[in-house]
C-alpha cells in the first residue's frame, strides 16, 4: 500500500515535459496535421477560472488523443492582453498597463503549466507584443488597401463616464456594459471596416463548417439577410420621392402613411412650417435613444407629422408623411411605408395616432391586432386573389416595368466601427495631412509603437489618450519633410484575436506575419473550442478578415474554424436538498446568499453525506441542486488552485470532465471532486507501491477474461474520446479499475495499455505509472493502443423463445444474430416447434440479445 501524492508526481512530470520539450512541434509533411485551439485568454487580474479549465482540458485530452493516434499535433496557447481593465487599472493605480499585464500573464502561465497542458510553449504568442502587433497593424493595411477602410462621421455610443465610444454590443439599455454608465448618441469621426461587402459569403460559407447549428444560426441572424424591394413614392409636392425598403411589396395596397427615421435627409426639406417646430423637437429626443430603445417591441409608440404627402405608386391615394424613432437611419433606406394592418409597429403608431388601417391579406381581423401570417390578397387591385409569394413576384415586376420599384435584398449587418478612443490598444498605421487627407505608414515602419504615457485618462471630449503624447503624434514625411499628424484613435480588443490562430503557425517570423508554407500545412484549424458568449463576434470578424486574407492570397482556403465545440457553462450551488419519496425535504448544503439562482434538479447516482453511507435515487432520494452563475459577488467562484492544492492537476482535469457532456451546462458539485481524487488512488494502489509497482503487477499472459475487458475498455474509451465523451470515457477507465480490482494479479502489458488510455486525461498519474512500468521514454510518445474486435464479439447467448407470451424454450445464438437467424434456430428446437404445430405465425417480435415471441393461433 502506498498513498497518490500528486504533489510529488506532478512537478516532476511538468519538469520533464518542459525539459524535454515534449510538446514541441515543427512542420512535417510526412505525417497527417491536426491543429486544436483554445480561446486564449485575456490576461485579468483575477486568474484563470474553471470555465477556462473546462474548455482547455477538454482540447488538451484531443491534442493528446490524437498524437498518439499519429498526428502532427499543433496544440499553441497565447494571450489576448489589450483591453480595458489594464487600461483602468492603470488609471486608478498609475501602473503602466504593460506591468499589469506582464504579472497577469506570468499569473495564467503557471496555473496553466500546474495544469499539465500539452502547449507547445515555443509558440506563445502575446497581442501586445511589438513582434505580434506588427503584423495586426499590417492586416489593416491591407484592408486599407482594399478599401475596407475608412473613416466616417457617424452616430456612435458615446459614453461620457468612460469617456470613449462603445461598440453596440457593450451597450445594454442605453447603459455602458462595464460599468453601467448612461450613453447617448453622438456622430463622431470613425474608423470603419467594410465587413458588409463580405456579407453574403459570410453567410454562404458557413455551410462549409461543422459547427453547432445553434452557433450557425446565431451567425445568420446576426448578419439578418433580408429579400425584398426598394419602392419610390413620388412627394405629393412633386419634387423627388421617397424610397423605401419593404419585404412585403405584396402589402403595398395597405400601405396608409410613410415614416422616414427623424436623422432622414428629406425631413429637412418636406417638413412643413406649421409643424418645423414639433419635428425639430422630436428629431432631439430621439438623439437621445440607442438603436436598441428605439426599436424596442415594448415600447410606447411615438412620432410626429412632417405636414408633408406623398403618393402611393400602386393605387395614386395621398397618404402622410410622418417621422418616428422606430424607423432606424441605419437600415435599408432610412424609411418605410407603413402597413398597419399586416405589420405589428405599424398597427400600433396608428392607433396611437388614429391613422386609417386597411386588410390586404386575409386570414386576420386587423381591428384587433396586425395580421402578420399568410394569407390571400385582397383590396389589392391587380394582385387580388394572389397568395402572398406570387402577390411578391407580380407587384415586383409591375413596379420594375414601371420604373418605380426594384427587388433589393438587405442586411442587418452593419460596417463594423473599428477604432477606440484608449490608450491599450494596437496604434494606426495612418499618418493625417494637412489638407485633411490620409494615407498608409510605408510597410517598413511597422511596428508603429505605441508611445509611453503616464496619463491614460481619457480627455472627455472624446479625443483619445494617445493625442496627449504630442511628440509622437507630430511626424514628418522622412522623404518629403511635409509635416503630419499621426492617428490618435487604437484598435479594439478584437483585432489582436481576429488573426492569433495564423501567428502561431509561424510565431517567431520578422519577414512576414506567417511563412506560406506553413498557413498550407497547419490551416484550417481542426477544432476550435471555447465558450458560446463569442459565438457571434470574435467569430464573424475572425472569418472576415480571413477572408480578406484568403482573397489577397496571404491563406490558403476561405474559413478558418473548420470545426466549434461551445463548451458548456460551469454554474455554482446555491443550495441543495433531497426530496425523499414522500415529499420531505432534507436541506443539504446551502449558502447564504442565492438572489440570482436558477432551480435545477441533478440526478445523481450517488450521494455521499461525509463519513455516512452513501444515499441512492432507489432508495428514494433525489438531490436537487439550485445552481447560479459563479461570480465574484456571489462569493460562489471556485478557484482551480484551490482545488489543485488539495487533489492534484489530475484530478481537477478529470473531474472537469466528468462533470457531464461538454457542450452542456452544469453545476460544481464541491463534494464530488473527493470521488475522481478516490479514483486515481485507487489506480495508484492497485498498480503502485511507494517506491515501485504493486506485488500484483506481474509479467505475465493476460487471461482471456482479462484481455476481454481490456480491449472493451481500449474501445470504449478511443471511441468516445474521439467524439469528445470524455465524462463516459472516463466512467469506462473507471469500471476497468474495478474490474481489475477483482484480479489477484494484473499482467504488466494490461497496466501499460491502461497507463496510455488514462494518459490524456491524468497526463502525470500516467507517466509516473508508464515509468514505473519500465518505459523509458514519454507515454505521451507511446502510439495508442489498438483493440483487436475479435475479441470483442461475444460466441453466443442464450435467449428464450415465447409463443403467445409463454416460454417454451430457449435458443442459443450470437447476441446481434438477425431476425431471420433466431425464428430459424427457434423453429428447429423441438420443444418450440411442437407449440407451433397446427397453427399460423401472425407476427414475430425480436429483441436481439433479448427475447423472441411469436405470436401464433
Ligand atoms: C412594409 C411592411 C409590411 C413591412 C408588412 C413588414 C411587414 P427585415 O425583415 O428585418 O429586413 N423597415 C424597413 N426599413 C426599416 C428601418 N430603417 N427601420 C425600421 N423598420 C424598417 O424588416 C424589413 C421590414 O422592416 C420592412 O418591410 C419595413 O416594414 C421595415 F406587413 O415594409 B416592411
Amino acid at each position: 500500500m502506498s498513498d497518490y501524492r500528486p504533489d510529488q508526481i506532478e512537478p516532476k512530470w511538468q519538469g520533464y515535459w518542459a525539459q524535454n520539450k515534449t510538446f514541441h512541434v515543427e512542420m512535417d509533411t510526412s505525417k497527417p496535421k491536426y491543429y486544436v485551439l483554445d480561446m486564449f485568454p485575456y490576461p485579468s487580474g483575477s486568474g484563470l477560472h474553471v470555465g477556462h479549465v473546462e474548455g482547455y482540458t477538454a482540447t488538451d485530452i484531443v491534442a493528446r488523443f490524437k498524437r498518439a493516434r499519429g498526428f502532427n499535433v499543433l496544440h499553441p496557447m497565447g494571450w489576448d492582453a489589450f483591453g480595458l481593465p489594464a487600461e483602468q487599472y492603470a488609471i486608478q493605480t498609475g501602473t503602466h498597463p504593460a506591468t499589469t499585464t506582464a504579472e497577469n500573464i506570468a499569473v495564467f502561465t503557471s496555473q496553466l503549466k500546474r495544469l499539465g497542458f500539452s502547449y507547445d510553449w515555443d509558440r506563445e504568442v502575446n497581442t501586445t507584443d511589438e513582434g505580434y502587433y506588427r503584423w495586426t497593424q499590417w492586416i489593416f493595411l491591407q484592408l486599407y488597401k482594399k478599401d475596407l477602410a475608412y473613416v466616417a462621421e457617424v452616430p456612435v455610443n458615446w459614453c461620457p463616464a468612460l469617456g470613449t465610444v462603445l461598440a453596440n454590443e457593450e451597450v445594454t439599455d442605453g447603459r455602458s456594459e462595464r460599468g453601467g454608465f448612461p450613453v447617448v448618441r453622438k456622430p463622431m469621426r470613425q474608423w470603419m471596416l467594410k465587413i458588409t461587402q463580405y456579407a453574403e459569403r459570410l453567410l454562404d460559407d458557413l455551410d462549409l463548417l461543422d459547427w453547432p447549428d445553434s452557433l450557425k444560426d446565431m451567425q445568420r441572424n446576426w448578419i439578418g439577410k433580408s429579400i425584398g424591394a426598394e419602392v419610390d413614392f413620388a412627394l405629393e409636392s412633386g419634387v423627388g420621392n421617397v424610397r423605401v425598403y419593404t419585404t412585403r411589396p405584396d402589402t403595398l395596397f395597405g400601405a396608409t402613411y410613410m415614416v422616414l427615421s427623424p436623422e432622414h435627409p428629406l425631413v429637412q426639406t418636406i417638413t412643413t412650417d406649421g409643424q418645423a417646430a414639433a419635428v425639430a423637437a422630436y428629431k432631439e429626443q430621439a438623439a437621445r435613444k440607442s438603436d436598441l430603445q428605439r426599436t424596442d417591441l415594448a415600447k410606447e409608440k411615438t412620432g410626429v407629422f412632417t405636414g408633408a404627402y406623398a403618393i402611393n405608386p400602386v393605387n395614386d391615394a395621398k397618404i402622410p408623411i410622418w417621422i418616428a424613432d422606430y424607423v432606424l437611419a441605419s437600415y435599408g433606406t432610412g424609411a418605410i411605408m407603413s402597413v398597419p394592418g399586416h405589420d405589428v409597429r405599424d398597427w400600433e403608431f396608428a392607433r396611437q395616432f388614429d391613422l386609417p388601417i386597411v386588410e390586404v391579406v386575409s386570414g386576420g381581423d386587423v381591428t384587433v391586432e396586425a395580421y402578420t401570417g399568410d394569407g390571400v390578397l385582397v383590396n389589392s387591385g391587380i394582385i387580388d386573389g394572389l397568395s402572398v409569394p406570387d402577390a411578391k413576384k407580380k407587384i415586383t415586376a409591375w413596379l420594375e416595368e414601371r420604373g418605380k420599384g426594384i427587388g433589393a435584398v438587405n442586411y442587418k449587418l452593419r460596417d463594423w466601427l473599428f477604432s477606440r478612443q484608449r490608450y491599450w490598444g494596437e496604434p494606426f498605421p495612418i499618418v493625417h495631412h494637412a489638407d485633411g487627407t490620409h494615407s498608409a505608414l510605408p510597410e517598413e515602419q511597422l511596428p508603429l509603437t505605441l508611445p509611453e504615457l503616464s496619463d491614460y485618462q481619457p480627455t472627455g471630449t472624446g479625443e483619445p489618450p494617445l493625442a496627449k503624447a504630442t511628440a509622437w503624434v507630430a511626424t514628418t514625411d522622412p522623404e518629403t519633410g511635409e509635416p503630419l499628424t499621426r492617428e490618435t484613435n487604437t484598435m479594439p480588443q478584437w483585432a489582436g484575436s481576429c488573426w492569433y490562430y495564423l501567428r502561431y503557425l509561424d510565431p517567431h517570423n520578422d519577414a512576414a506575419a506567417w511563412d506560406p508554407d506553413k498557413e498550407a500545412y497547419w490551416m484550417p484549424v481542426d477544432l476550435y473550442v471555447g465558450g458560446a458568449e463569442h459565438a457571434v463576434l470574435h467569430l464573424l470578424y475572425a472569418r472576415f478578415w480571413h477572408k480578406v486574407l484568403y482573397d489577397a492570397g496571404y491563406v490558403s482556403g476561405p474559413e478558418p474554424f473548420q470545426r466549434i465545440v461551445n463548451q458548456g457553462m460551469i454554474l455554482g450551488v446555491a443550495y441543495e436538498y433531497f426530496e425523499t419519496a414522500d415529499g420531505q425535504r432534507i436541506p443539504f448544503f446551502e449558502r447564504e446568499n442565492y438572489p440570482d439562482a436558477m432551480s435545477r434538479t441533478v440526478h445523481v447516482d450517488e450521494v455521499k453525506f461525509d463519513g455516512e453511507t452513501p444515499l441512492h435515487p432507489e432508495d428514494g432520494f433525489e438531490l436537487h441542486a439550485v445552481t447560479e452563475k459563479m461570480a465574484k459577488s456571489r462569493g460562489n467562484v471556485v478557484n482551480p488552485d484551490d482545488v489543485i492544492e488539495e487533489f492534484g492537476a489530475d484530478t481537477l482535469r478529470i473531474y472537469e470532465m466528468f462533470l457531464g457532456p461538454l457542450e452542456q451546462m452544469k453545476p460544481w458539485n464541491p463534494r464530488s471532486v473527493g470521488g475522481v481524487f478516490r479514483f486515481l488512488g485507487r489506480v495508484w494502489r492497485l498498480l503502485c507501491d511507494d517506491t515501485g509497482l504493486s506485488e500484483r503487477v506481474a509479467d505475465i499472459e493476460p487471461s482471456e477474461a482479462v484481455s476481454k475487458e481490456l480491449h472493451r475498455a481500449i474501445k470504449k474509451v478511443t471511441e468516445d474520446t474521439d467524439e469528445l465523451r470524455f465524462n463516459t470515457a472516463i466512467a469506462a477507465m473507471m469500471e476497468f479499475t474495478n474490474f481489475l480490482y477483482k484480479e489477484d494479479v494484473v499482467p504488466t502489458s494490461v497496466a501499460k495499455a491502461f497507463a496510455q488510455l488514462l494518459a490524456p486525461y491524468a497526463p502525470h498519474l500516467a507517466e509516473e505509472l508508464w515509468e514505473r512500468l519500465g518505459e523509458q521514454a514519454s507515454v505521451a510518445d507511446a502510439p495508442w493502443p489498438a483493440w483487436d474486435p475479435a475479441l470483442l464479439v461475444e460466441a453466443t447467448i442464450e435467449i428464450a423463445v415465447q409463443i403467445m407470451g409463454k416460454v417454451r424454450g430457449t435458443i442459443s445464438i450470437a447476441p446481434d444474430a438477425t431476425e431471420d437467424v433466431a425464428v430459424a434456430a427457434a423453429t428447429a428446437e423441438e420443444a418450440v416447434a411442437r407449440h407451433l404445430e397446427g397453427k399460423t405465425i401472425r407476427k414475430v417480435v425480436y429483441v436481439p440479445g433479448r427475447i423472441l415471441n411469436f405470436v401464433a393461433n
